[in-house]
């Protein structure tokens, strides 16, 4: 392997210089991302600094770092979290009763689609065109000026608890939750991989700070797991956002390495199954959900809880990152099915095939949904 070449041509010199106890794979694995990331970014830069009309350099979407974020930026996010909550839905509460806000919207378009937009051939576009409606609706029907932040789970991969979204300051999306005692662990269900039991971490109550009930409450779920909320976990069930970190599983499933072993995938298949399913059963799309627990154990209602997004958008940087490294090529492939881990069986998806977003957005072909600088979207991952 290269990487393991590279780093053996410097132990000698790293030694003789530092008399260091050999090098750490964590800080050759970024250094790897890192050069991947310049790639990519160079790709897109350069591209759209040659438009002239539509989206240009002007006004691409620059997504960050939370961490990068200014607090007024930090701030202004928040409010528009807390803006599209307050504001009225467009779900019918007949079909779905518990549905109460524009923000409870984008959760329902992800429970009613979670058997078909995980584990397959929509996951990646899915994902992508939400997290930009969900941007889009920030920015058009609460007035946010930003763009759509991402969670570098890289930067604090031994725990979590100390990245600066979580500090539970106004300028964070909260905290982990409240350390609860004695607690049982919870089974969830994934189509293909079959039950997995995660025992209870560091947290598993309510989270303060600017997510704290008294300002931000969940409406739906739980449905991946039991005991479900009313109506199967589609009615109406007000409660605080609750966490539980697990340093354990982050440090399984989150190091530089597992990103960096993503980013190598050689074809868009092994691309998609490394980042689901790869060595663990969890991959970095398993491990930044369920080191967070509780909330985001729940498959299908798991946008209940802003990190949600934040999460989303950096697999949807892996993918970027990933694609901008032969862009011609890697936004034309295609692999999977159209149910999840094709259970029940399905035919293999097409570029032609409307990927489904329920009452959020008309079914949009996939083939326009492949390009982070194409069709809809304009966003670089900064
Ligand atoms: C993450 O990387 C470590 C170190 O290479 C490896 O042991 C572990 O299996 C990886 N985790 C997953 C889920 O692939
Ligand atoms: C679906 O795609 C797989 C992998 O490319 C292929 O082996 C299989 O034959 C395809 N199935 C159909 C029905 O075309
Ligand atoms: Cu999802």
């Amino acid at each position: 392997m290269k990487v393991s070449s590279f780093i053996a041509g410097l132990l000698p010199l790293a030694s003789l210089i530092l008399a260091a106890p050999g090098p750490d794979p964590e800080k050759a694995a970024t250094k790897k991302i890192n050069e991947f990331d310049r790639k990519y970014q160079k790709y897109i830069e350069d591209t759209v600094k040659r438009r002239k009309t539509g989206y240009t350099k002007n006004n691409i979407r620059r997504r960050k770092e939370w961490s990068k974020l200014t607090k007024f930026e930090r701030k202004a996010y928040l409010k528009a979290i807390y803006c599209l909550s307050a504001k009225p839905g467009i779900t019918p509460q007949s079909v779905i009763p518990g549905a109460r806000s524009r923000f409870d919207d984008f959760v329902v378009s992800h429970i009613q689609l979670t058997p078909f937009v995980h584990a397959n051939g929509f996951f990646l576009a899915y994902h992508r065109y939400l997290i930009w409606l969900f941007e889009t609706a920030l920015r058009e029907e609460c007035g946010y000026k930003g763009t759509q932040p991402y969670w570098d789970w890289t930067l604090y991969w031994r725990d979590q608890s100390q990245h600066p979204v979580f500090d539970g300051s106004p300028t964070s999306l909260g905290t982990n939750g409240a350390y609860v005692p004695d607690r049982d662990p919870i089974t969830i269900s994934i189509p293909n991989i079959g039950p997995i039991t995660f025992p209870p971490a560091t947290g598993g109550g309510c989270v303060s700070g600017p997510l704290a009930f008294d300002k931000f409450k969940i409406n739906l779920g739980p449905i991946g797991y039991a005991p479900q909320g009313p109506d199967d976990g589609l009615g109406y069930n007000p409660r605080c956002l609750t966490r539980d970190l697990s340093p354990s599983l982050s440090q399984r499933a989150l190091r530089p390495r597992n990103v960096s072993f993503l980013l190598e995938s050689e074809s868009y298949a092994a691309f998609n199954v490394n980042l689901d399913t790869a060595p663990g059963g969890s991959g970095v799309h398993g491990g930044g959900h369920f080191l967070l627990g509780t909330v985001q154990l729940d498959t299908y209602a798991s946008p209940s809880d802003p990190m949600f997004y934040l999460h989303h958008s950096n697999l949807d940087r892996m993918f970027a990152i990933w694609q901008g490294q032969d862009q011609a090529r890697r936004t034309k492939v295609v692999w999977g099915t159209q149910t999840s881990g094709n259970v029940p069986p399905s035919a293999n998806v097409t570029l032609d095939m409307p990927v489904p977003f329920g009452f959020v957005s008309p079914g949009v072909p996939l083939r326009e949904l492949q390009s982070s600088i194409d069709g809809p979207f304009c966003f670089i991952y900064e």
